[in-house]
């Protein structure tokens, strides 16, 4: 396969209503896709870091930065034979994993359309339907928050995450427990609270969450281990998880017992694989994060989550939770049983609206042949 061009855009994609986390409230999504000419095919990846440094280090911007001036230069005209292949070219950029992960993932689906086979029956999954859960943001108040949380279980949602910071936590558990008692629930905290809060959060064991999520620091593997300890409730790393090794390390001190795996922040399809492969092998069980990405990004969780460790339902849902139009069509869609059922077809199985893209764009770079 030949990296012949490379285009880079920024599209601007507000969202139907704001998503709010411990660190801050998102509108309007800043995305940078990238397109990629392979052996004259072109096809659409994108890179999932948000608009800020407040989830990792990578944003729009530095991701520009990262692609443009180290990473397109190191792969434009080289030939791969596999798409992993891709990933010694890059080897001297130490982190921006999300960046590096859209070169990898775009050749995964220019290697899959060229066999003519489906991207998820390449990387092995061997789900064709995947179970899906929301996340569902900070509200205004805790009764916008109970309506909306109906609202996804009526679509048919199997599990809901709620995000949590201090003041926002137990007090709100409480009100979900008392409406909806038996309904799969999990708390994010994306890294709100220290090992002082031990007391604060074994609270949380009482509300039999499936997982509380990331709750000490982005960088932290083995000081969660000190807090899984002290807790019934199951620990699910998210930011500290970017490669193979970490998982193991996790595993190996106890840090968890579930990884949310997001296929940008571990660097591309196959170092998410390899995560999920050192997670089955310990019989831990993994699940797809999202990043509110586009449709691009969308159909590459798609496709991951049909590995067999995959086995709880993830943050990959309908595009009309996000978008009042998606930029991949057919839309991502849910079934009334809450699941994505995976097309059958060469590569994602979905088709770029490149018309659309066009009107999005706020700006575009190209590299090699345009
Ligand atoms: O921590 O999982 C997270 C969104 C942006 C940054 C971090 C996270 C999230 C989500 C949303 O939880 C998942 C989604 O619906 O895409
Ligand atoms: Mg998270």
């Amino acid at each position: 396969m030949k990296i012949e061009g490379i285009t880079l855009r920024e599209i601007r994609m507000p969202l139907v209503s704001f998503f709010e986390t411990s660190f801050g409230r998102t509108d309007v999504r800043r995305i940078l896709l990238l397109e990629m000419l392979v052996d004259g095919l072109r096809v659409w990846s994108e890179v999932t870091c948000g608009e800020t440094p407040f989830y990792s280090h990578e944003t729009t911007d530095t991701a520009r930065h990262i692609l443009a001036e180290f990473a397109i230069p190191m792969v434009l005209g080289k030939e791969v034979a596999q798409p992993a292949d891709v990933r010694p070219l890059m080897r001297l950029i130490r982190g921006h994993e999300m960046a590096r992960a859209a070169i990898e993932n775009a050749l995964w689906d220019a290697w899959a359309r060229q066999l003519e086979q489906p991207l998820w029956k390449l990387l092995g999954g061997t789900r064709n339907e995947i179970p899906c859960g929301v996340s569902i943001g900070i509200k205004n108040s805790v009764p916008e928050l109970l309506d909306t949380i109906d609202r996804e279980l009526a679509s048919g949602y199997l599990r809901i995450k709620v995000k949590v910071k201090p003041g926002w936590d137990l007090n709100v558990l409480e009100a979900i427990r008392k409406k909806f008692p038996e309904v799969p629930l999990m708390a994010d905290a994306n890294s709100a609270y220290t090992l002082d809060d031990t007391a604060h959060l074994v609270k949380m064991d009482e509300f039999h969450l499936t997982m509380v999520e990331q709750p000490l620091w982005y960088d932290d593997i083995c000081l969660h281990a000190r807090l899984q300890a002290q807790m019934q409730t199951p620990l699910c790393l998210d930011e500290s998880i970017h490669h193979a090794r970490d998982a193991a390390l996790a595993i190996e001190c106890k840090a968890c017992r579930v990884i949310n795996i997001k296929l940008g922040r571990t660097g591309g399809f196959s170092s998410a694989r390899e995560v999920h492969d050192v997670a089955r092998a310990a019989g831990i069980p993994v699940w797809c994060g999202g990043m509110l990405e586009s449709g691009v990004g969308r159909v590459h969780n798609i496709a991951l989550s049909t590995l067999p460790g995959f086995s709880l339902p993830g943050d990959v849902s309908a595009s009309r939770r996000y978008w009042r139009e998606d930029i991949v069509e057919p839309e991502v869609e849910v079934t009334p049983r809450g699941t994505i059922v995976v097309r059958d077809e060469p590569g994602t199985g979905y088709r770029v609206k490149t018309e659309l893209i066009r009107r999005l764009t706020v700006w575009e770079q190209h590299f090699g042949v345009a």
